[in-house]
């Protein structure tokens, strides 16, 4: 019994879909220019698909599971189920039009012709706000629909921002944020699940590495109690005794999002020599 993985086969998602894979130990053989791999170590299948195509072939069980960006799941709206956001491929889906357009709210866009290549997420986006638009699918290259007078405004997926701007178009809307997730199929034998919660397993340990760092700092003893009562930990920090009397090391795990509060407080507190290691693997 192998789990099928559905992956991007190139594009945005392809490199960072295997190194997570490889993160989760999973050895995959050199995939370049095949539909399909598979894993020396773990039971996996590994098949390369473009990224639209991968929800419906995880809805018809031909793939397992598939990583794919959130913005395709809802597009496509297959029969699917999202399981784990995975932490890459972030960029939003956003409304856009002429820099120089006077742009209010979204009762501009009524009557208007909407170019984008995500038209059921737009549709559904603008009956929720009651706006009748004039939806254009387009395949490709939506960013120039403006500027050859196909559309008043665009759909599309933005990142850094910069092809918006080059194209003298500005993000009015946000539909959605995305990112990549992992799907899968409605109905997986218990014998495939079981060996999804295994690879789940996996990639949770991976993505809390990725938020936490492992913090070493010296502390004298009379503020030790200040220092430990400023770190959360996993249990609790682990302290040992320096060479030097009267002196602590203490170690302890800190999450992304508090990391710069919390070490500015230590410094304070009196901590020295503050060391911050990256962590490989984390299992709670
Ligand atoms: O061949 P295949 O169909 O598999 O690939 P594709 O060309 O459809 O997709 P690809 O590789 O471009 O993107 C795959 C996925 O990456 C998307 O479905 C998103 O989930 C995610 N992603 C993240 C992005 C971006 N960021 C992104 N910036 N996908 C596309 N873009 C494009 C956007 O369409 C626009 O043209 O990048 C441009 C904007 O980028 P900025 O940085 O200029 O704002
Ligand atoms: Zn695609």
């Amino acid at each position: 019994m192998v789990l099928k993985v559905a992956i991007q086969k190139s594009g945005r998602l392809n490199d960072d879909s295997l190194k997570l894979l490889k993160e989760c130990g999973i050895d995959i053989a050199n995939g370049v220019n095949k539909l399909k791999t598979e894993a020396s170590n773990f039971p996996i299948e590994v098949y390369f698909l473009r990224d639209d195509d991968i929800p419906q072939y995880v809805e018809d069980g031909v793939a397992d599971i598939g990583f794919v960006g959130e913005n395709v799941v809802y597009e496509k709206n297959k029969k699917v189920q999202v399981v784990e956001k995975l932490g890459f491929g972030k960029c939003r889906l956003s409304i856009a039009v002429s820099r120089n357009e006077k742009y209010e709210d979204v009762s501009y866009l009524e009557g208007k012709r909407i170019a984008t290549t995500y038209p059921v997420i737009v549709q559904k986006f603008m009956e929720e706000r009651g706006v009748n638009a004039d939806i254009h699918e387009i395949s490709g290259s939506v960013e120039i629909a403006p500027g050859i007078g196909l559309a008043e405004a665009i759909c599309d997926l933005v990142s850094s921002g910069s092809t918006l701007f080059m194209n003298g178009l500005r993000e009015v809307e946000t539909i959605l944020h995305s990112q990549a997730v992992l799907i899968k199929s409605i109905g997986l034998a218990d014998e495939k699940q079981r060996l999804l919660d295994k690879l789940l397993f996996r990639i949770q340990a991976v993505k809390k590495s990725k938020n936490n760092k492992y913090v070493l700092l010296n502390a004298p003893n009379e503020k030790l109690t200040e220092i430990i009562g400023l770190l959360p930990g996993m249990k609790s920090p682990t302290v040992l005794p320096l060479a030097e009397t009267g002196w602590s090391s203490v170690h302890s795990v800190l999450n992304e999002n508090d990391f710069w509060d919390i070490i500015e407080k230590l410094k304070e507190a009196g901590a020295q020599g503050i060391l911050v290691v990256p962590i490989e693997k984390m299992i709670i």
